[in-house]
């Protein structure tokens, strides 16, 4: 079966139940998030073979995250229990038109993470190895994973998958600009939004974000809600998002970049991979959670 290696942080979340400001919210809801780890916990739903690689505490919140991985039929097979470090946390603060969030996450077990957590591991086996711009961000240690795995793996036969996830909270722009566009330059495939491109590269359109990223990078550009587009070689092809009400945005880009893989490991068109994109996004904007729970009935 083809494998997918999701590689970067997860961290205990707490959300408050109903939509409102944390600090008018009566209840609270323990829950776990993680760019990777969610994209990893779709495609397995989508029945892919989906490892997710990191490290967590050895405390109940990391015990708590990988018996929900485990339980969702992610393969967690080389996460590392790190008793040196705690499981990192994030609280999700909504507000009108957007959500804050607030990090405890600095020393964390995975920001311990390094070249040598992924140097024993056969990654080359793996048809896609998947990580976002969140991890160069958590420490020194963790920006240099980074970079031995995108040098290791060019050239190889497993596409290399880059979402760009700029994390205000995490580095300013000025440092995670040019960090981010130099890695993008050298993955297979990245998945970056419009705006975010805008911030970090003064990219305004789709068009100004493929000529930073020339073929062979095959990009796809997401505009919220008016679509996305992908340029694939000489092809750009565009679809349309579908109409949503958001009900909260956090992990609609993760949802996103899980259906557009299983398009690509399926082979499919490219409508019809920022089509299965569009759709989880589309559900992980109906839910507070990073990773929304199929409707009933599906
Ligand atoms: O994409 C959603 C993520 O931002 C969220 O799950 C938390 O991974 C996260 C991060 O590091 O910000």
């Amino acid at each position: 079966m083809k494998q997918v290696v999701c590689i970067g942080e997860t961290m205990a979340l707490v959300t408050p139940v109903e939509p409102v400001p944390l600090e008018q919210a009566d209840l609270c809801r323990l829950d776990m998030g993680g760019a990777e780890s969610t994209v990893a916990l779709y495609l397995a739903e989508l029945g892919r073979h989906a490892r997710w690689v990191s490290r967590l505490g050895d405390d109940p919140l990391g015990r708590r995250i990988l018996s929900t991985l485990d339980a969702g039929g992610v393969d967690t097979g080389w996460v590392r229990t790190d008793p040196g470090a705690p499981t990192g946390l994030y609280l999700k603060d909504p507000a009108p038109g957007a959500t804050a969030v607030h990090y405890y996450r600095a020393g964390s077990a995975a920001s311990r993470m390094g070249p040598d957590d992924l140097a024993a591991l056969p990654l080359e086996e793996a048809d896609v190895v998947h990580l976002s711009g969140i991890t160069p961000a958590l420490s020194a240690s963790c920006a240099d994973l980074v970079e031995a795995l995108v040098a290791r793996l060019a050239g190889t036969s497993t596409l290399v998958s880059f979402d760009v996830n700029y994390r205000p909270g995490l580095w300013p722009v000025e440092q995670a600009g040019p960090v981010l566009l130099e890695l993008a330059r050298r993955c297979d495939l990245v998945l970056v939004g419009r705006d975010e491109a805008e911030t970090l590269w003064g990219a305004a359109t789709a068009e100004d974000v493929r000529s930073l990223l020339p073929d062979p990078v095959t990009v796809v550009v997401k505009d919220g809600p008016v679509g996305a587009t992908e340029f694939a070689g000489d092809t750009a092809t565009f679809l349309e998002a579908p109409t949503v009400e958001v009900v909260e945005p956090v992990g609609a880009g993760d949802a996103f970049a899980a259906g557009y893989l299983d398009g690509l490991l399926d082979g499919a068109d490219p409508a019809e991979r920022l089509r299965r994109g569009h759709r989880l996004a589309a559900r992980a904007l109906s839910s507070t959670s990073d990773f929304a729970p199929a409707p009933a009935g599906t």
